[in-house]
């Protein structure tokens, strides 16, 4: 097994518990699912704790060797990780364009969805978490639309779980479908997997009741594909 990987997760797992970002509770999903964890990368709100989350975001992003040209940030809190993620990438020697889009179309002004550099060449979409895949989806579309290539994506967590297609669950998960079907690379820090291990070592509170409601949920919605 990589190590480094799995020790890097540890880590950014505990980073995100001590952030108040991964809590367990009852949460519910944008794909209806009750859920008894949930990732919430808006609470990395002070500039030492986004600018760690870019520092794991580019050290797994360096580290799995996938070619970019630019990154694109999805809005909302894909511009924010996008544009930490560029600032930590040239700090580290490697200074590439970056781009995001608006939810809303401005019909003033420079008008037009997309916001930053044209999209060009190989994209790397950096967005928080991959869950059912409906956002991941909406992004290669738009990149395809502006004649881009689609070609990895990164995200903070892997839910490795079911995804959605046409309103129905399937067995593969979002990032099995995004590596197996669309054939984008998909660069994790950490999935599901590592938030189960650091339960299963006891590391912290109750470590052991949010461990069972966890594995119920993954039994339930875990992808299987
Ligand atoms: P999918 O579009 O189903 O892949 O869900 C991904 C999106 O769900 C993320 O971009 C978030 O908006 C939201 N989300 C979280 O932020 N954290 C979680 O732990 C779970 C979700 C979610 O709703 O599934």
């Amino acid at each position: 097994p990589d190590t480094t990987r799995a020790e890097l997760a540890r880590e950014f797992v505990t980073f995100a518990l001590d952030s108040g970002v991964l809590r367990f509770g009852e949460f519910t999903t944008k794909a209806g699912r009750q859920s008894p964890y949930f990732f919430n990368a808006g609470l990395f709100d002070d500039g030492g704790k986004l600018g760690r989350l870019a520092q794991f975001y580019a050290h797994a992003i360096v580290h799995s060797g996938v070619e970019f040209d630019m990154l694109f940030g999805p809005a909302y809190k894909g511009i924010v990780l996008a544009s930490a993620v560029a600032i930590e990438l040239a700090r580290l020697g490697r200074s590439v364009p970056f781009a995001y889009n608006r939810k809303e179309a401005k019909d003033h002004g420079e008008g037009g969805r997309l916001v930053g550099a044209p999209l060009r060449g190989k994209v790397l979409i950096v967005d928080d978490v991959m869950s059912a895949g409906t956002a991941v989806r909406e992004s290669i579309a738009l990149i395809q639309e502006a004649g881009a290539t689609p070609h990895a994506v990164a995200v903070a967590i892997d839910r490795q779980e079911k995804a959605t297609e046409n309103g129905r669950d399937v067995d593969h998960s979002a990032v099995q479908y995004v590596r197996q079907q669309l054939g984008l690379e998909v660069v994790t820090i950490s999935q599901l997997d590592d938030v189960i291990r650091y339960l299963q070592d006891g590391a912290m509170p109750d470590a052991l009741q949010h461990l069972g409601r966890v594995e119920a949920y993954r039994s339930r919605y875990g992808a299987t594909g």
